[in-house]
């Protein structure tokens, strides 16, 4: 088995094979309500780091307990004292791991419930889809706590909701919940039965049958492009859908539709 798949070289993601490619990693500390210490953070740069060469098709990230995550583990920040330097270097390891989630090229889709606050905030944003249940709420408490944001706040939850809205949520510490916070754009998924969980793995399946070239695509050129120029993402788009397009892997899928055989998209009924 390769190493970074390997659940036995880990202490704070627990991991799971759930199907042929298809990995559960739960955030493994529920009596610090999954807190990202500097640890966690090395794990998840580890994992994600290397999935898809280990052959990972699409990951389910959540935690255990009832919170999903904490944010910056502020025990550690608050023993440690660290410098500016310090914690500069902190705040890159943060962006290195969740760099490798947004742009790594395998989905995930995050299962949210309970605190998904602060760090836990800015993890879930590095995923690709997030799934919300009924105990599931989202804030940034930076501002009550006396710091700022480190781990990709000011760039991907301000593209979600929008800067003013972001904004919003540092300095009053305000807490988005339910069909509003997808509204919002916090999340694209609210389960009414069941809990985040069961419908990430249903997605997860789903997202799972593509194939890995094309959710490759997806799950990184979506990103890259939107930090080029239109002009910039226009080109790049057409390097990207001639590789991708023209897959030998997709001429079954094209035949199986030019044959008729193939499912119709239909409106939801
Ligand atoms: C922690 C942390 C933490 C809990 N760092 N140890 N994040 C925050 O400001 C959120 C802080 N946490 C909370 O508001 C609450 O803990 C929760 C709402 C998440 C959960 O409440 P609850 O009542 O279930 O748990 P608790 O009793 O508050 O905490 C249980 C234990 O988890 C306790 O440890 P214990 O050893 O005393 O049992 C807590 O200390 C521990 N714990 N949260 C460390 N965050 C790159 S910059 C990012 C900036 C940020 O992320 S700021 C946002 C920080």
């Amino acid at each position: 088995m390769n190493d970074v798949v390997n659940p036995d070289t880990y202490e704070n993601l627990a991991i799971s094979e759930r199907d042929h490619g298809l990995f559960v990693v739960s955030l493994n500390r529920p009596s610090k309500r999954n807190a990202l210490d500097e640890a966690t953070i090395e794990e998840l740069i580890r994992f994600f780091g290397g999935a898809r060469r280990a052959g990972v098709k699409a990951v389910v990230l959540t935690g255990e307990g009832e919170h999903f995550c904490a944010g910056l583990d502020l025990v550690e920040h608050w023993k440690a004292d660290r410098s500016a330097d310090e914690f500069m270097h902190v705040c890159l390891r943060w962006h290195e791991a969740f760099n490798k989630m947004e742009y790594g090229g395998v989905p995930i889709i995050a299962a949210l419930k309970g605190a998904v606050v602060g760090g836990g905030l800015e993890l879930a944003s590095g995923a690709h889809v997030r799934v919300i249940d009924s105990t599931t709420y989202f804030a940034l408490p930076e501002g009550q706590r006396g710091i700022f944001t480190g781990g990709g706040a000011t760039i991907r939850v301000s593209d979600m909701i929008g800067k003013y809205r972001m904004i919003d949520m540092v300095l009053t510490g305000r807490v988005y919940q339910g069909q509003e916070a997808v509204d919002l754009g916090l999340a694209q998924y609210i389960t009414t039965e069941g809990d985040s969980l069961t419908k990430a793995m249903e997605l997860a399946e789903k997202v799972a049958q593509n194939l890995p070239l094309t959710n490759f695509a997806i799950c990184s050129a979506v990103s890259h492009m939107n930090n080029m120029s239109g002009m910039d993402a226009a080109y790049a788009e057409a390097f990207v859908g001639g590789v991708v397009n023209t897959q030998p892997a997709a001429r079954e899928r094209l035949e199986a539709f030019a044959n008729k055989t193939a499912a119709r998209v239909r409106p939801n009924t």
